[in-house]
């Protein structure tokens, strides 16, 4: 199976934690965009979405799945997305697409989160896939400061030599050489620092449930 088609297998078993009348919360991403397109083939038997993106956004309407905005719910059953690496205990390293911030947002109305990926993502440690942080722009090289001092290299994404701009309107530092062994104390730390607008590690917003794909199927983990 290629990792197009692992995509697709656990972007369309994730259908199986939607219930009839729901309004489901959708990540951002190429795994999360086979689960819209299969929420697709539902779309009457639900009352619509929470995007974490502009990108996941226009591709649901362009699916007639009716979008709402984070403002007007109070709860979500249920929140899918993918991650760029996830560890044994669901915590995640997330914002490969650059959606970290909405993500975490949404994630964070959701009862249950259900990542999915193909087994590629699935690592003991994180940190080997560079660290995504958003973060307000004249902060960029003081963050970077303070995680060199930590042994990682901080880079500004950049788009066409330019610094990448989020839905937010914000840039982006992608940060190499960290080794997170403590997820839920690292994201706590770096939310502090003066600047940062969401650090890509998902411990408090961590996945309840993994479905992995693998070449002898869809592997579902616990968390
Ligand atoms: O940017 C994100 O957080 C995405 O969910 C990313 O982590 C996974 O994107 P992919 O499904 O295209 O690998």
């Amino acid at each position: 199976l290629t990792q197009d088609e692992l995509k697709a297998l656990v972007g369309r078993a994730a259908l199986q934690y939607i219930e009839p009348g729901q309004i489901v919360g959708v990540g951002t991403g190429s795994t999360v965009n086979k689960f819209i397109d299969a929420l697709a083939s539902v779309k009457d038997r639900i009352r619509g979405a929470v995007s974490s993106s502009e990108a996941s956004t226009a591709r649901l309407r362009a699916l007639g799945i009716e979008v709402w905005d984070a403002n007007e719910v109070e709860r979500l059953s249920v929140y899918v997305d993918g991650a760029d690496e996830i560890d044994p205990r669901g915590c995640m390293i997330k914002g490969g697409g650059a959606a970290l911030t909405r993500e975490k947002i949404v994630a964070a109305l959701a009862d249950r989160f259900v990542c999915i990926a193909d087994e590629s993502k699935w690592v003991e440690t994180l940190g080997r896939f560079p660290l995504p942080v958003e973060v307000i722009p004249m902060a960029a090289q003081q963050i970077a400061r303070r995680f060199a001092a930590l042994g990682g290299q901080a880079r500004l994404r950049l788009k066409d030599g330019a610094p990448w701009v989020t839905d937010n309107g914000q840039h982006i530092l992608d940060v190499s050489g960290l080794r997170i062994t403590e997820p839920l104390a690292f994201e706590s730390m770096v939310n502090d620092w003066p600047g940062v607008v969401t650090v890509g590690v998902f411990a408090h917003q961590k996945a309840n449930v993994c479905l992995l794909g693998t070449a002898q199927g869809v592997r579902t983990v616990e968390f």
